[in-house]
């Protein structure tokens, strides 16, 4: 396994891997790596030749300081999980290698950076789209690989990629959760123990939302007014939002119809945690 730091010898690997034939698959992480993450990988196996794993923990996202500077930074550990999970090439750049001196060039979505997780994190996805943008210009791969537990990213990344015609296919791959629900994330490491044993109310919120329109409910304030009690029932738990929209476009849908997700944010003590379900109604 390569551990690269600058955009120039990665481009130079995609090119030689390019002019061999073979088909590369980008992951992009911020580290700390879990079993969710090495899910991205390993699909990443299955549909390219090389594997390329980035490690960077981009300032551009984090609307705040002190989450920037609490984010967990395991890189020893994230290089040997990747060995370990058959990548080829680690791409690990410090900050000024993607963000030189005067860089002024952003990448900003108008409508779907908006709702949910915009409005909390203002600038946000700004951030995610501008690294995600030359993650994808450096690494020149042929798919990249996405979780649907950040289910609004992978929207945004979708979009982008299209808007912007990038020659790339990108795969979103189901959320990996612990045994109780919860999903996998690097934030769950700030969650106290008490603090622990009670996120998994955000997945069984959500749960109820999707079981609900499973049985036929197809008012929205309803399924909204379901979840948030659940929530609001959890003495740990503190709301910031619960959602039902339109999967693709993330627009509100009244009544409930088509592809639908179901999508929650809440804070247990220090973290702020986020997920996601799917629901149809037809
Ligand atoms: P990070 O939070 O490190 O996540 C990297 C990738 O792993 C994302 O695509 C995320 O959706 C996926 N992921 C995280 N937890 C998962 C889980 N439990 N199951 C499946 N996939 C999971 O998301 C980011 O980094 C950044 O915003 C990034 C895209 C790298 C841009 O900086």
């Amino acid at each position: 396994m390569q551990v690269v730091t600058t955009v120039r010898e990665l481009q130079d690997y995609a090119d030689a891997e390019r002019a061999a034939g073979r088909r590369i698959a980008l992951v992009p992480t911020m580290g700390a790596l879990h079993a969710g993450h090495l899910t991205l990988v390993d699909e990443g196996r299955r549909r390219a030749d090389r594997v390329v794993v980035s490690i960077f923990v981009n300032p551009t996202q984090f609307n705040d300081p002190k989450d920037l500077a609490a984010y967990p930074r395991t890189l020893e550990a994230d290089l040997a999980a990747c060995e370990k999970g058959g990548v080829d090439v680690v791409f690990a750049p410090e900050a000024p290698e993607l963000y030189p001196d005067g860089a002024q060039t952003i990448v900003e979505l108008t409508e779907l950076a908006k709702p949910l997780c915009g409005r909390t994190r203002p600038g946000h996805f700004r951030g995610v789209a501008t690294v995600v943008t030359k993650l994808l210009c450096a690494a020149k791969p042929h798919v990249a690989v996405f979780g649907e537990k950040d289910w609004q990213q992978l929207t945004v990344v979708r979009r982008m990629v299209d808007d912007l015609s990038f020659d790339v296919d990108v795969i979103g791959c189901e959320t990996v959760r612990e045994p109780d629900g919860l999903a996998l994330s690097s934030r769950n490491a700030y969650l106290g123990k008490a603090e622990r044993a009670a996120a998994p109310v955000l997945q069984r919120s959500l749960t109820a939302g999707a079981d609900a329109i499973a049985t036929g409910e197809r008012d929205p304030a309803r399924v909204l007014d379901l979840m948030t009690k659940l929530i609001d029932a959890e003495p740990l738990a503190s709301l910031d939002y619960m959602a039902v929209v339109d999967a693709k476009t993330l627009a509100a849908v009244d009544p409930l119809a088509g592809e639908l997700r179901l999508l929650g944010a809440a804070r247990f003590g220090k973290a702020r945690l986020i997920d996601n379900v799917g629901a149809t109604a037809r």
